[in-house]
């Protein structure tokens, strides 16, 4: 009996251990246990949010490509002033009077075809009308100025002698944004009978409506419109210069 009385106490007392053991835990921090052993590395976290920008870098190297291809041809230059009067060209080569007489005019022909055509590209305006060119550099003048300025180039002051060249003209106005342009005839010998540049009586005229009227008696000259009509104006006006060739 001694020996359960025995027995009893010490289950009383594991009792009491385990209970006191388990108020210790409730009640006490948690006494920390010894260290566990450590686990795997977790698996990679998510990409984190982009940083700022960085600070500017330095200016790099300069390239080393290839040079690139030229660019485009630019728009021409304005014209430049008209360049002084050239020395006389050389004379000609005498055509040998061993050709015949019909290839002798020919050569003739050609040699002063081809004078004309390099005095017209000298000027910045021209048009062929037949076997005539009419030419201009926009000069503005009265018609003394005209018709020195024409007779220096080796021409003469435009004169239409029909209906087509008359139209060819008008065109001319149009390339100079002209308004009048003088025409190579005057009645300044004899009033009221005008006569080319030659004295010649004119085959061709293209009157304005009620002219010439020699207005205030100081109307020698001619010059005609955009319209294509011509009138008698004072000989000092000024007004656009055209050459014929
Ligand atoms: C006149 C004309 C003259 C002048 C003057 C202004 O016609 O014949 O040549 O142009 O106008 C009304
Ligand atoms: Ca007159
Ligand atoms: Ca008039």
């Amino acid at each position: 009996m001694a020996l359960l009385k025995h027995q009893f106490c010490v289950a009383l007392l594991l009792m009491e251990f385990v209970l006191l053991l388990a108020a210790a835990e409730s009640s006490c921090p948690a006494l920390s246990g010894l260290p566990g052993t450590p686990g795997h590395n977790g698996s990679p976290g998510r990409d984190g949010r982009d940083g700022f920008p960085g600070p500017k870098g330095e200016k790099g190297d300069p390239g080393v490509g290839a040079q690139g291809p030229p660019g485009k041809i630019g728009p021409p230059g304005i014209a430049g002033p008209k360049g002084d009067k050239g020395n006389p060209g050389t004379p000609g080569t005498a055509v040998p009077n061993t050709l015949p007489p019909q290839l002798q005019s020919d050569v003739k022909y050609l040699t002063d075809r081809l004078t004309s055509v390099e005095k017209v590209l000298g000027f910045r305006v021209f048009k062929k009308v037949g076997q005539k060119y009419y030419v201009s550099d926009g000069l503005v003048g009265n018609f003394d100025e005209a018709q020195k300025y024409c007779s220096d180039a080796g021409a003469k002051i435009v004169l239409p002698r029909s209906e087509v060249e008359n139209k060819v003209l008008i065109s001319m106005q149009v390339a100079l944004k002209s308004t009048s342009i003088y025409i190579g005839a005057t009645d300044k010998k004899k009033e009221g009978h005008f006569v080319d540049m030659k004295d010649q009586p004119l085959t061709f005229t293209k009157w304005k409506d009620k002219e010439p009227n020699d207005h205030n008696g100081l109307e020698d000259c001619i010059v005609m419109y955009k319209s294509g009509v011509w009138n008698d104006i004072n000989c000092n006006s000024e007004w656009h210069v055209v050459c014929e060739l």
